[in-house]
């Protein structure tokens, strides 16, 4: 068999499991104890007032260099100690925001048949899918998910998309449009604050042809959410992610040093979080932070991941600007494309593959 040409297994849908109404999770999804998530406050002295970041952008991109100076030192913060932080004010439409979310929670709640013409295999992953990771006989994830490109455009494919409900392909387009100009616009502040070019990330992103991609994830109610994650630990393997949670129910946790943080979304933001590639770039000056995601048994879940990504064929390295006698280049020039296959083939699996990159005397 070639190794991403089919699932290992058949697909279950996390969905009909929840809508089967078993009070027990299959042994499939029982994650080890040391993974399991901690849900009683005496094993946990962490505040629960603690949340990322949360930064307003009004001012960012205008002339008042005071204002500008101000929210970029926040920024910078957020990308050096937690890798994650919120934007208000991105200037995404809150309306399109909430059609784009409530339009996929239709799309989960179609009928199954609607959804498994969409069933995705390993190969692309585009599509309906409930496995990340093609190892035989994994613990799997709480989740089902759907998969699509936005860019590269020869990758974009709305037939690719789901049909329903009727409007979703031309929100999801509109939506991802925003977001890859949001994007730009952040990477020129990262530039900035590392003390670059502005142009300098994007370009080493491969300038206009970046990569984009979406995934939405649906947790659904889960009978044993203390025994069992929605999405393991991982970092993510691409630039950067603006996610979209849920408006209703948190279940986003984010590591902060030895403990998970459960992330409070403020209404109408977005969590951005820096990727692997962008640490790599930053030559680790900006962290690519493990988090995770909790289920609960009363209410489903949905979020949507949007990936920016560099071109996925060029090298990704250190910037050398970053580079000094006290921080030699921490990691080997590798493609997107060679990077993403570690986690395509194995799943999420926390932070183990940026770390097995670093390399002290390299470069
Ligand atoms: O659902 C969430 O809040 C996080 C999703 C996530 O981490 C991902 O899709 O990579």
């Amino acid at each position: 068999m070639n190794k991403l040409q089919d699932w290992p297994e058949p697909i279950v849908r996390v969905q009909s499991l929840s809508e089967s109404c078993l009070n027990k999770i299959p042994e499939r999804y029982i994650k080890p104890s040391t993974e399991r998530p901690s849900f009683s406050s005496e094993n946990n002295n962490i505040d629960h007032n603690v949340n990322i970041p949360i930064i307003d952008l009004t001012g960012l991109f205008q002339a008042d260099q005071n204002v500008r100076a101000q929210i970029i030192s926040q920024i910078s913060m957020a990308c050096r100690e937690w890798g994650f932080f919120q934007i208000l004010n991105h200037g995404v439409r809150p309306e399109l925001m909430d059609q784009a979310r409530e339009g996929w929670r239709q799309f989960f709640h179609a009928p199954m048949e609607v959804k498994q013409a969409y069933a995705n295999s390993p190969k692309t992953y585009e599509g309906y899918g409930s496995r990340l990771g093609v190892e035989k006989g994994a613990i799997l994830d709480w989740s089902d998910y759907y998969f699509l490109h936005y860019r590269p455009t020869n990758l974009k494919d709305f037939n690719k998309w789901p049909p329903y409900p009727p409007s979703i392909r031309e929100v999801i387009d509109e939506y991802c449009k925003e977001l890859v100009e949001l994007c730009g616009r952040l990477m020129k502040i990262l530039s900035l604050e590392l003390g670059l070019r502005e142009d300098h990330l994007q370009n080493a992103f491969g300038g206009e042809n970046i990569g984009a991609c979406l995934r939405v994830n649906f947790y659904p109610k889960c009978p044993q959410p203390d025994l069992t994650l929605g999405l393991s630990s991982h970092s993510d393997p691409g630039g950067l992610t603006m996610l979209l949670p849920d408006d209703q129910v948190p279940g986003l946790q984010v590591r902060k040093g030895d403990n998970w943080i459960t992330v409070k979304p403020a209404k109408h933001a977005f969590i951005v979080n820096i990727g692997d590639q962008v640490q790599v770039l930053s030559n680790a000056n900006y962290k690519s932070v493990e988090h995770r995601v909790i289920v609960n048994p009363n209410q489903e879940r949905v979020s949507l991941a949007f990936f920016y990504n560099p071109k996925s064929d060029i090298p990704i390295e250190p910037v050398k600007e970053l580079i000094t006698t006290d921080k030699p280049a921490l990691y080997p020039p590798m493609t997107f494309d060679e990077y993403r296959l570690f986690i395509r083939l194995r799943g999420p699996r926390g932070k183990s593959q940026v770390d097995s990159m670093k390399s002290p005397k390299c470069y």
